[in-house]
């Protein structure tokens, strides 16, 4: 069978739109579908997908509300693919950009056959897991609850571990706990997803473990560097835009465009004497090179876009948009 797809896999192939890409035919019994990672900011979501897939391709940070794209992750065994859907966590918004987020975290809900909702192990059941909770209730969808970071629970856990089991079995769920850190628990989470999966095809040629384009993880990489470097609101009110990839034999050149909201964040970013902008650089073109497995060319250029987070075609221009 062949289709039209435009993909990416990480091992520096790329098809086109155009290009036809092979998918083999599933086997008998096969099991294959959409898992979504759904749950507050900050529990290990991308931590887990990257985890799970074996390839870093969602970025992580410490910091509260780092993905902003839905991201797909794709494992294949010989006995079933699964398609992590990695999304924003949800929380309350506070501007246009996390309605956007938090919108399409709740379309990715209806759009998987099954839900892992991630929880945070380290702290008992709180009011944000229980809205997302009442969310995931009133979707068709199943939900399996999963309890992570348990390499960081305090010894005695019981009412952490309580606070949850209340609430999965309250809504009848299947619960799970593992640590996306160490993978611990990470084969039982596997088992029991496929379990809860379908006899299908396989959406996406095997080898593939993202249906992201390099460009876009390249421009997260350069992110989760000041997500991880800066402080404070500098990290919120960034976008990157990728200008420019070019390929030669020796080296890539990729030109990038980080977009902020004010003068003061310009100034925090470039630093003294560019200090700032050049640690950013290299370190981001460190993580690219192990993308590409390459040699990279890294140039950064800052520029104020006052309020893009604000405004709904700024949003779009830079990528942001409600899915439909
Ligand atoms: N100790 C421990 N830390 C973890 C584990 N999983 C994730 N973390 C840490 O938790 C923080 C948040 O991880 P992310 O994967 O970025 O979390 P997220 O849920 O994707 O966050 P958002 O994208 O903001 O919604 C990072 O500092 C991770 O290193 C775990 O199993 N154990
Ligand atoms: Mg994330």
């Amino acid at each position: 069978m062949t289709v039209e797809l435009k993909v990416t896999s990480i091992d520096n192939h790329i098809f086109s739109f155009s290009e036809e890409v092979s998918i083999p035919q599933a086997p008998p019994e096969f099991k294959s579908g959409f898992i979504g990672i759904i749950g507050r900011p900050n529990v290990g979501k991308s931590t887990l997908m990257n985890q799970l897939v074996g390839q870093k391709i969602a970025i992580t940070s410490p910091v509260a509300q780092t993905t902003r794209n839905r991201l797909r992750g794709i494992l294949t065994t010989p006995e079933a693919q699964l398609i992590f859907v990695d999304t924003p966590g949800i929380h309350k918004p506070h501007h246009q950009l996390g309605e956007v987020l938090v919108q399409n975290a709740k379309i990715a809900i209806e759009s998987v056959d099954v839900v892992l909702f991630v929880v945070d192990g380290t702290v008992a059941c709180g009011a944000g897991d229980r809205f997302i909770a009442e969310l995931l209730s009133r979707s068709q969808t199943p939900v399996i609850l999963g309890l992570n970071k348990v390499d960081q629970q305090p010894t005695d856990s019981q009412q952490i571990d309580d606070s949850y089991t209340h609430l999965a079995e309250s809504y009848q769920w299947q619960t799970v706990k593992f640590s996306a850190k160490t993978g611990v628990g990470l084969p039982e989470l596997q088992n029991l997803l496929i379990e809860n999966l379908d006899n299908g095809p396989f959406y996406y040629p095997p080898d593939l473990v993202t249906d992201q384009p390099e460009r876009f993880i390249m421009g997260e990489l350069i992110r989760e560097q000041i997500l991880l470097l800066t402080r404070e609101e500098v990290p919120h009110s960034v976008a990157i835009a990728i200008d420019l990839v070019e390929e030669t034999p020796s080296i890539t050149r990729v030109l990038a465009t980080i977009n902020v909201e004010r003068d003061s964040q310009k100034g925090i970013l470039i630093g003294k004497g560019g200090s700032m902008l050049k640690a950013i650089g290299s370190a981001a073109r460190e993580q690219i090179q192990k993308l590409i497995s390459g040699k990279v060319y890294l140039e950064l250029f800052v520029k104020v876009q006052p309020k893009w987070r604000q405004s709904r075609v700024s949003l779009a221009e830079l990528g942001y948009r409600v899915e439909e």
